[in-house]
């Protein structure tokens, strides 16, 4: 049996909460746990409007297929200036991990066994390539990290070494407050996986 601990960031650039163009959402089910995250194109009160639009399909559907998802979220945003998102959904008895990405939105993860999964170019809403979905497995004190470009793509693990010891909330924390950047909404999930 596994077990996570895992946890969401958002930060505006402009402050409030309801101009921040960043969502994400964490669900967890049977033995599932789904995590989306979602960077609406620009920032300020339309970009929200439009990761609302994106959180709504999310919650209502994030039992779905990842790829039906990104398919489905593309049509439900078309006419809007777009977002780049990144879905994963992993099994919490085994580890599987299976992801879909379009546009930056950083996938890694940390731990002995390094990982960044790449993402397929395009705009969701506007136009996407055929989502792909990739494998991969956590194993136990692995740490899985999802972040927009309001964070650092590339930064030094030695940096931070002493940010991955911690729970999901320091990490999520902890990497926005080292590595957001002062010009864009930032968001960063983090999920530690133990079995
Ligand atoms: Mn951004």
């Amino acid at each position: 049996m596994g077990s996570v601990d895992y946890h969401l960031v958002l930060r505006a650039l402009l402050g409030a909460p309801t101009e921040c163009g960043d969502t994400g959402i964490i669900r967890t089910y049977d033995s599932q746990c789904f995590l989306g995250l979602v960077d609406a194109l620009g920032h300020g009160k339309e970009a929200y409007r439009i990761a609302c639009l994106a959180h709504d399909y999310l919650e209502r559907n994030f039992h779905d297929d990842l790829v039906m998802m990104m398919k489905g979220l593309h049509e439900h945003l078309k006419g809007t200036r777009g977002i780049v998102a990144a879905l994963c959904r992993m099994d919490i008895n085994t580890g599987e991990l299976l992801y879909v990405g379009v546009g930056n939105i950083c996938v890694k993860i940390m731990g002995p066994r390094a990982f960044t999964f790449v993402p397929r170019d395009g705009i969701i809403g506007y136009v996407i390539p055929t989502p792909c979905e990739q494998h991969r497995r956590l194993y136990s004190g692995d740490t899985l990290v999802m972040y927009s470009d309001g964070i650092r793509e590339h930064f030094d693990p030695l940096d931070c070494a002493g940010l991955f010891s911690g729970s999901a909330q320091s990490i999520a924390s902890g990497l926005l407050r080292q590595f957001g950047k002062k010009d864009d909404d930032a968001s960063c999930i983090a999920l530690r996986y133990t079995t």
